[in-house]
């Protein structure tokens, strides 16, 4: 009972079947390229392509596993109006009359857009053109606000442009690379696979400064588990230290203002904020000012953050102090986190901003932005940054929304909040490949958009590197393009001469043509020298780095910026600013005394509508937890393995308990992926507050203040299933399996009989049944069969349910077998344990049995006698880890 479905392929010529089709990678902004290659059977071949310049052909878990995530199970293949399915033009006609009837009736500001940094940069810029030209309003804001907001403002502030001065080759020519908030080995992996790689020849030195232990830990020099959002204070004493030791570069100085002020405020604060040893201080400043070449790497740790752009400045300012700028092997690098988060900065996709990085605030960089549109009109103000956009949405003072391509009722703070909002807003439209979300469950109108692999435009990662992605799929059911769809609607509301595209390339070179004119207002955004492409140029384009001007000659991959102290402000140069250390919004106080940082895990994506599809990647981590440190969980009274309620000023969640010193004492961590649709109580959003940084509007999603608490369970359950079950407890969280599912449950109310609440739970109920109990210790273990083929089972005691989850996750639709109420697997079917390699499948008890048996100590020799981390290699920094636990704990004993 595979639950993989595969794609149905009809429609293609069988030639198209056989051949390769060059393209990118869906997630990160690592921007990797990829061969995909359809097959006969519908199924998708997915490799790494070697050409492309962000991977030479590397992929890590979720790039490779692309090809499990491309079936139909889930997907919205027709337009919905309150859950009826209708055909296009019914939708188009009634999405183009609300919103025209909105502006009319209450003006353009009543209406607003909240797209994405995965759309591409054709879909970007229709969305702003039909915002800001033609409905006249810039409320229009995207995802990347909870994202890159924060290295926006700072880089403004500092260059005078929103622009990453170095590449991918940087990393590589480092010999220190300093990685602040940034867990690099699970986001962004490629990335550090490249860093490790250049190590091992040059001997780069790894700095992380994360208030975790991160799987990016294990392969660094140092670590600086610095208190959260203290980052402004360490940085502060680095730029003290670069002057105290004379190491300001004084023939770049001249190119930078603001330095002494900047100075005086970095001496006026302390380190107690950080809580971190001197002598740790000590080496990081050595390492740092004693190395000509270094990188530093940031990303949300220091972006998301009620002091985010000051973080941000903090960090410039080292690197302009000592001139390491633009250089090779030296400076500042802001990484980007979705695919194309930097193409929608370029195409001024956030409320605040005009395409090709004009200015909304510019009055001639509007007319000229309204001229080059042919607009009727021109946004003339700054509109709503995300949280303030849901908090008009909740105030009425939206009256029609446009969701694209992201899920704010998951990934928003104060998602309660949120969803509260979309269900009173009038009317709301939500573009997606499938209906099974948090956010368009609440919709009134929900429209089918092609996915990746069906949709064809370009994306910008976090180098600059401009890629195509291309389709290699049939479209399925009635689906459409982002762009098509938008410019559509457009043309309802009676703008067909300024949306009346036929292709991407269309888009691509109107925007590219823009770009000339931005650069003749002296910005640095120019791709000009695309503008004429034509179709099939633009069809084969091969990555290329911008700028791309018409009259110079393109630059190569050397193409940094600012090395010649040319920065973007009126007067040419850069600022250093004043900063001091703000401590997160939210206080820690009795009521709620423990930080909650949230963030990734190395094989889900978001809100887990593409990742969550393969059983492959939901096997590394397949619950939801809060990680909680010893100390404060022995004065907690909380146990491994039990659940715990958080609460917040804002909500309240249920989460699995891991006991870990990877995090420090007051501080909690929880990962950001779980929803409606997976475990409804591990919304993390529910608990974060909608703090925001003053200057970039960007949320501070990882330091709100929670209290936590033991969840008192009457019972806790295990199941395996081959059919997907939505639980009725107070607890549950499901995972898909090769074979089905497997959930958590718990809940305070026991029911009276568990055959019952286990064939109402599975939909069963008339299959055979097999069961254990033991009433006295609340015990129950029942198995449900159809014709001998196991169907389900359910694992139920009065404390966390101890059997081999990962052996029994791969039972559901086998021959019925005596063993399966044990819970244990036989002697000649061991339990793997987690997954750790989920190439090939290999679990953590996989690993301990052969370290115990075969004396393996190095994640070499695991790999040669097991192929573990041998394929992608993302598996690596943890298979080291525990290597190391072991030989801690080998040591200790
Ligand atoms: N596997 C996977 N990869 C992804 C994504 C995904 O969903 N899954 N999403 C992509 C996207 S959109 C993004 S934006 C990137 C994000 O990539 P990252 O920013 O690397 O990921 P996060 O886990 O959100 O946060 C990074 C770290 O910030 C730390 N941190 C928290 N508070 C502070 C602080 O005050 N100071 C410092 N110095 N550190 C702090 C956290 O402990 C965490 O380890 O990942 C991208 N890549
Ligand atoms: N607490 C906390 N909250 C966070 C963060 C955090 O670290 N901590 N991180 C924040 C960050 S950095 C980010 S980027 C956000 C991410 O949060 P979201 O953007 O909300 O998360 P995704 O799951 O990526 O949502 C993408 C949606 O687009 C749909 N989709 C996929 N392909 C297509 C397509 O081609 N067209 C259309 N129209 N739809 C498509 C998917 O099914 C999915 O519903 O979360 C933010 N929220
Ligand atoms: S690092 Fe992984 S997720 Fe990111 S682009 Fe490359 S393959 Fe995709
Ligand atoms: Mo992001």
């Amino acid at each position: 009972m595979n639950t993989t479905v595969i794609r149905n392929a009809i429609g293609r010529e069988s030639d198209d079947l056989t051949s390769w089709t060059r393209t990118t990678c869906a997630y990160c902004g690592v921007g990797c390229g990829i061969l995909a290659q359809p097959q006969q059977d519908g199924s998708v071949t997915i490799k790494g392509d070697p050409e492309h310049p962000a991977n030479f052909g590397r992929l890590c878990s979720k790039g490779s596993a692309l090809g499990e995530t491309v079936g139909l199970s889930e997907r919205l293949l027709a337009p919905q109006v309150n859950g009826q399915t209708v055909n296009w033009d019914g939708a188009l006609d009634l999405v183009a009359e609300k919103f025209s009837k909105t502006i009319a009736e209450h003006g353009p500001d009543s209406v607003a857009f909240y797209v994405s940094g995965q759309l591409l940069t054709e879909d970007y810029y229709v969305a702003n053109k039909l915002m800001k030209g033609y409905i006249g309003s810039a409320n229009i804001d995207t995802n990347s606000r909870l994202c890159m907001a924060s290295s926006v403002a700072g880089h403004k502030r500092a260059f005078g442009t929103d622009t990453v001065p170095g590449t991918y080759e940087d990393i590589e020519a480092a010999d220190l690379v300093v990685l602040v908030g940034s867990n690099l080995a699970w986001c962004h992996p490629v990335l550090h696979q490249r860093l490790l790689a250049a190590r091992q020849t040059r001997g780069t030195k790894i700095i992380v400064i994360d208030p975790r232990r991160t799987a990016s830990v294990e392969s660094a020099d140092l670590h600086l588990p610095l208190a959260i959002g203290s980052d402004v204070a360490l940085f502060n004493h680095l730029l003290s230290e670069i002057d105290a030791r004379g190491m300001l570069n004084q023939d770049f100085l001249p190119h930078v203002e603001g330095l002494e002020a900047a100075l005086e405020a970095a001496r006026a604060d302390t380190l107690a904020p950080t809580g971190l040893d001197d002598d740790l201080i000590r080496q990081f400043c050595d390492m740092w000012i004693g190395t000509e070449r270094v990188v530093t790497i940031y990303s949300q740790g220091v972006n998301q953050s009620s002091a985010g752009a000051d973080k941000v400045n903090a960090i410039l300012n080292c690197h302009l102090a000592t001139g390491r700028i633009g250089l090779p092997g030296s400076g500042p690098f802001s990484v980007t986190g979705q695919p194309n988060a930097m193409g929608g900065r370029e195409v001024g996709g956030l409320a605040n901003m005009l395409a090709c990085h004009l200015d909304i605030e510019n009055a001639d960089h509007r007319d000229a932005v309204q001229a080059h549109w042919a607009a009727p009109t021109m946004a003339q103000h700054q509109g709503l940054k995300a949280v303030d956009m849901f908090e008009a949405v909740y105030q009425g003072k939206i009256k029609a929304l446009w969701i694209i391509h992201t899920n704010p009722a998951v990934s928003m703070p104060d998602a309660d909040r949120v969803r509260e909002a979309i269900k009173r807003c009038d009317f709301t439209v939500v573009s997606d490949i499938t209906a099974q979300t948090d956010t368009a469950r609440l919709a009134d109108v929900v429209l089918p958009a092609t996915g990746w692999g069906e949709k064809s435009g370009t994306v910008t990662n976090s180098d600059r590197t401009i890629s195509r992605q291309r389709a290699f799929l049939p479209v399925p059911g009635q689906a459409r393009p982002d762009w098509v769809i938008l410019a559509d609607v457009a043309c309802r509301m009676g703008w067909k001469d300024g949306f009346n595209y036929s292709t991407e390339a269309e888009i691509f070179r109107e925007y590219a043509a823009l770009s000339g004119i931005a650069k003749d207002f002296g910005r640095d955004f120019d791709i000009s020298g695309l503008k004429t492409l034509s179709d099939a140029q633009y069809d084969g384009i091969a990555p290329l780095r911008w700028p791309h001007p018409q009259t110079n000659p393109p630059q190569t991959s050397n193409g940094r910026f600012f090395a010649d102290g040319q920065f973007y402000h009126i007067n040419g140069k850069a600022k250093m600013l004043p900063l001091r250390h703000r401590a997160p919004a939210a206080k820690q106080a009795r009521k709620y005394p423990y930080y909650l940082n949230t963030g990734r895990l190395r094989d889900q994506w978001h809100t887990m509508t593409r990742t969550g599809l393969s059983p492959r990647l939901s096997s590394h981590l397949a619950e939801p937890f809060v990680d909680i440190h010893p100390q404060d969980a022995k004065e907690l009274g909380i146990q491994a393995a039990d659940l715990v309620r958080l609460r917040s000023p804002q909500g309240q969640s249920i989460l699995r308990a891991r006991i870990t010193c990877d995090v420090r004492p007051g501080d909690m961590f929880t990962p950001i992926h779980w929803t409606g649709e997976t475990a409804p109580s591990a919304c993390v959003d529910t608990l974060v507050a909608p703090v925001v940084d003053p200057v970039s509007g960007q949320p501070e999603s990882k330091a709100s203040v929670v209290a936590a608490q033991r969840f008192e369970a009457q019972w806790y359950g295990f199941a395996i299933s081959c059919n997907a079950v939505h639980p009725q407890a107070d607890y549950w969280a499901r995972a898909r399996t090769q074979r089905g599912w497997r959930l958590e449950l718990a809940s305070s109310q026991s029911p009276q009989d568990w055959e019952a609440e286990a064939r109402r739970l599975f939909d069963l109920p008339d299959a055979c049944v097999q069961r254990l109990e033991d009433k006295g210790r609340g015990s129950a273990r029942i198995a449900l069969y159809d014709n001998g083929v196991l169907l389900a089972a359910l694992f139920v005691a009065r404390e966390p349910v101890a059997v081999m989850r990962d052996y029994l996750a791969t039972l559901p639709g086998d021959q019925a077998q005596d063993t399966v109420l044990s819970g244990r697997a036989p002697q000649d079917r061991p339990d793997p344990g987690p997954i750790l390699c989920s190439c090939f499948s290999v679990g953590v008890n996989t690993i301990l049995n052969a370290v115990e048996t075969q004396g393996l100590m190095t994640v070499e020799a695991i790999g040669e006698a097991l192929q573990a981390g041998t394929n992608c290699g993302s598996c690596r920094p943890e298979i080291g880890d525990l290597l190391a636990k072991i030989q801690l704990k080998d040591a200790a004993e």
